[in-house]
Order: C-alpha cells, then sequence, then structure tokens
C-alpha cells in the first residue's frame, strides 16, 4: 500500500501550485541548499583561492562624513515621480517606487506625497491646534504643549483613495508599481492620541462627527467621525523617528490608521467637534466614487485589503531559468494580514506565502514565496485575506460592481476612479518580460 504524500514528507523544492510554486518552508533555513538544488546562477560565481585585490575605493580614505546621512550616488535612480514638477499651482503627487525598494517601512524622504498647494512653510513656534465646537472647554495647542503628552508609536499605511486609479483602465497600463500602486506608503508614526486631547476638552454627548482643518493654502477640512478619533486616530509629530517631514505635515498632522489619505489632514490647525458631516469638497465630490449607474458612494473611509507583487515586477527582467523569490506587500485599513495567495499560472493554481512578522494592524506586511521558473510563460499574481475575513476581490468581480474606463487610459498619471483593491497581475514571457496583465 502506498501511503499518500503527507505535508510533513515534502521536500522544500516540491511544487506546491503550477507553473514552479514551492514550499515556503523552503525559505526557513533551507535557503542554501534551494540555492544550489533549484539554481540562482547569474551572479554567482566560485571564489578564487588568491586574495582579494584592492579596488580603487579600498585604496584612499574615503569622503568626509557630514551631519545628515546620504545614501550612495549609484542609488540615485531610486526617486518619486512627480505629477507636477514645476509646482504649478494645482494638485502636485510625488508617487513612491516600490518595485526598487524592500521591507515594510518607506523612508521618509520616499514617503508618497500629495499636497493640493504645495508644502506651506510652517513656523512651528507660532503653530496652533484649536478644539472647538460641540466641547465643555476649547483649547489651543502649541507644539511645546503637545510635545509633553504621553505619545504612542505605530506603524500604519497611508494610502490616497486615487492610489491604483490606473487600474481602472479596461486595458492594463503598462507602469511599473510606481505609477499603478505609488501612492501608499507606511511609516512609524508617534505622536498623541487624539482622545487624550479630546478628554481634556471634554466631547458633548450629542456630538458625532469632527470636521478636520490643515494650515495650507487650500485649508483642507474634511469630516470624520467621533467614533474613529476615540479609537486610534494620532496627533502625529515623528516620523521614522524624527520629526514630520515637511511634505507629511511638519509640524503636526491627523493620523487615522487604514482610512482614506486624503481625511490625514496635514498641517492640522482645527479640529471642530459637530453633530453632522459637513460635506467639504473633498468628501461631498472628489472622493466619492462615482458607481457605473451613476450613483455615488457618499462616504469611502475605509482601504480595504489589497497586495501586490514587488519582485519581480514590471520594470525587471529575468535573465535565465531557475530560482527567484516572488515577495510584496500586502495591507488592510480594517487589521491585519492573514493569509497571502500566490499564483504563478494566472490564478488556476495557488500557493500559501510566508509572511514576514511581526505582522501589525494596518501596516504593511511583506509575503514571500519560493519560485523555480521554467523560462515559459507565467502570470504572477497575489491575492491578500486579512484577519476580518476580507479577501481581496477577483478583478472581474471588481468590475462588475465598480466599472472600468471604456478606452485604455494613456496618462500613467491619470487620476480616474477611487478605492480599487482587486489583484494586479505580472505576465512573464518566455525571454523573462514582464508585462503588466489582466486576469
Ligand atoms: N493639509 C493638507 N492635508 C492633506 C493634503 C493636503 O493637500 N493638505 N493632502 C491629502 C491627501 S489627498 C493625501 S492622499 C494625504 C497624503 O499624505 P502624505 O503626503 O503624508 O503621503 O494627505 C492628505 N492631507
Ligand atoms: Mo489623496
Amino acid at each position: 500500500m502506498t501511503r499518500k504524500k503527507g505535508r510533513n514528507d515534502q521536500s522544500p523544492l516540491d511544487e506546491v501550485a503550477g507553473n514552479g510554486l514551492l514550499n515556503r518552508r523552503a525559505l526557513l533555513g533551507r535557503g542554501l541548499s534551494l540555492a544550489g538544488a533549484a539554481g540562482v546562477g547569474a551572479g554567482v560565481t566560485g571564489a578564487a583561492a588568491e586574495p582579494l585585490k584592492d579596488d580603487e575605493w579600498s585604496a584612499y580614505q574615503g569622503k568626509t562624513v557630514g551631519p545628515v546621512g546620504v545614501r550612495s550616488k549609484h542609488e540615485d535612480k531610486t526617486i518619486r515621480v512627480l505629477s507636477n514638477p514645476k509646482g504649478e499651482p494645482r494638485t502636485q503627487h510625488a508617487r513612491t517606487p516600490h518595485h526598487l525598494l524592500n521591507g515594510t517601512i518607506t523612508p521618509s524622504h520616499l514617503h508618497f506625497t500629495i499636497l493640493h498647494n504645495g508644502i506651506p512653510d510652517i513656523d512651528p513656534e507660532q503653530h496652533r491646534l484649536v478644539i472647538h465646537g460641540m466641547v465643555k472647554q476649547p483649547k489651543m495647542f502649541t507644539l511645546d504643549r503637545l510635545m509633553r503628552y504621553p505619545m504612542v508609536t505605530r506603524q500604519t499605511f497611508i494610502e490616497c483613495g486615487g492610489n491604483s486609479a490606473l487600474m481602472f483602465s479596461n486595458e492594463p497600463v503598462q507602469q511599473t508599481l510606481q505609477y499603478l500602486h505609488g501612492v501608499v506608503s507606511n511609516s512609524e508614526w508617534t505622536g498623541v492620541l487624539l482622545s487624550t486631547l479630546l478628554d481634556e476638552v471634554g466631547i458633548d454627548p450629542q456630538a458625532k462627527w469632527m470636521l478636520v482643518e490643515g494650515a495650507d493654502t487650500a485649508a483642507l477640512t474634511r469630516s470624520v467621525p467621533l467614533t474613529k478619533a476615540w479609537d486610534d486616530a494620532i496627533v502625529v509629530l515623528y516620523q521614522n523617528g524624527q520629526r514630520l517631514m515637511a511634505e507629511q505635515g511638519y509640524p503636526m498632522r491627523l493620523l487615522l490608521p487604514g482610512w482614506e489619505g486624503n481625511m490625514n489632514i496635514k498641517y492640522v490647525r482645527r479640529i471642530k467637534i459637530t453633530d453632522q458631516p459637513a460635506m467639504t469638497f473633498y468628501e461631498a465630490r472628489n472622493y466619492s466614487p462615482l458607481l457605473p449607474d451613476g450613483r455615488a458612494y457618499k462616504f469611502y473611509f475605509v482601504n480595504e485589503v489589497k497586495s501586490f507583487i514587488t519582485h519581480p515586477s514590471f520594470g525587471t527582467t529575468l535573465k535565465e531559468p531557475g530560482y527567484y523569490e516572488i515577495s510584496g506587500i500586502a495591507y488592510s485599513g480594517t487589521g491585519t494580514i492573514k493569509r497571502v495567495m500566490v499564483s504563478a499560472d494566472g490564478g488556476q493554481s495557488w500557493a500559501e506565502a510566508a509572511i514576514q512578522g511581526p505582522v501589525q494592524d494596518k501596516a504593511f506586511t511583506r509575503f514571500h514565496i519560493p519560485w523555480r521558473w521554467d523560462g515559459q510563460h507565467a502570470v504572477l499574481t497575489s491575492r491578500a485575506v486579512d484577519d476580518g475575513g476580507n479577501i481581496q476581490p477577483l478583478r472581474a468581480d471588481f468590475i462588475k460592481t465598480r466599472g472600468q474606463s471604456k478606452t485604455p487610459v494613456t496618462n500613467p498619471m491619470a487620476f480616474g476612479n477611487n478605492h480599487y483593491n482587486s489583484l494586479t497581475s505580472w505576465g512573464i514571457n518566455s525571454k523573462g518580460e514582464i508585462s503588466h496583465v489582466y486576469i
């Protein structure tokens, strides 16, 4: 009698799904034998027995160290792409190059940004935050004063509602992740819980909303339900350990973990406690996604569960068949990432990816899975599930309810519809070239 091959009998090099997806356990400690057996070819050559020769850079004293760190000049292509490089008086976007980064934290200088009226030059000494409206005692907070409050630190992503707008194109736009999903980033933020400040001013029990206003020219305002304010909202002062970048809202911003980027008001100067939403421009017009039948969402606050493969992805070419690690980013605005499934055959079969911990609430989570490319046509895609059981919708289902453009979108900076959280797929041809495909 032949025993059926159980899970534990599997070699790490066994295929667990079609087109060469390998067991994610192969990543845990057996990587080297995997490299040998599966063939990590290019760039690994046998070491010579004689001592290494000194290169030019080993022979002289290096450059003088300055007060602020610099990255290698060889990394000068790892930059944000800009929608409005001349700073014309309209919205400016700068997009994160996800295809060139790894890990989960977005370096502060590569954090995406959207600014409707440029970067205001705020004097932190003179900046004030006022909380008023349906409160017992309105209060004005200076930065100095806020710095004395108890602070919390957490990681969370911020995602513009318009991120992935190109995915609404009826034909896949041939662009890097930077263009497709570049207006989401993930940082570690430190600041004062908004609930601490609300406790201090005393909230009228009839109050339900707050109107939040920024100090830039746009005086960007959004209405936020007080439930979110009590839950996990933060008045942020630090980003990745240092004071906020000018683009991220220096000297203070509102952070609403997992909620639409636009509501995370930067340069926050006023919070008015109210009993109803104000229906401002950005909530009544700009960020109320349209449905195919002409109706629009009244509010769409949460960034839902989503993932995309960053390595390999559009913009790179696989040089030869053999072993590769597929890796990407998953996140959910309602909780933690529970599972990420990966397919190498366009969704016909799926394997579970390894999740890099610690897995944090409403934060980027990196996933990995080993893959042996046989040099044939393959289609890579990922599908994430969060701890609430929410799963990324398949594209066909997503498009059915949310619609897509009638003609191909050609402008890579176009902003169309909002809140795309369906799949992203990479087609690989026999030359190893990667294109963006729909499945
Ligand atoms: N005051 C102010 N807050 C703002 C904006 C702005 O232009 N002014 N842009 C909003 C938009 S549209 C987004 S998506 C996020 C982007 O945050 P980030 O620049 O830190 O990535 O900030 C939001 N908060
Ligand atoms: Mo946004």
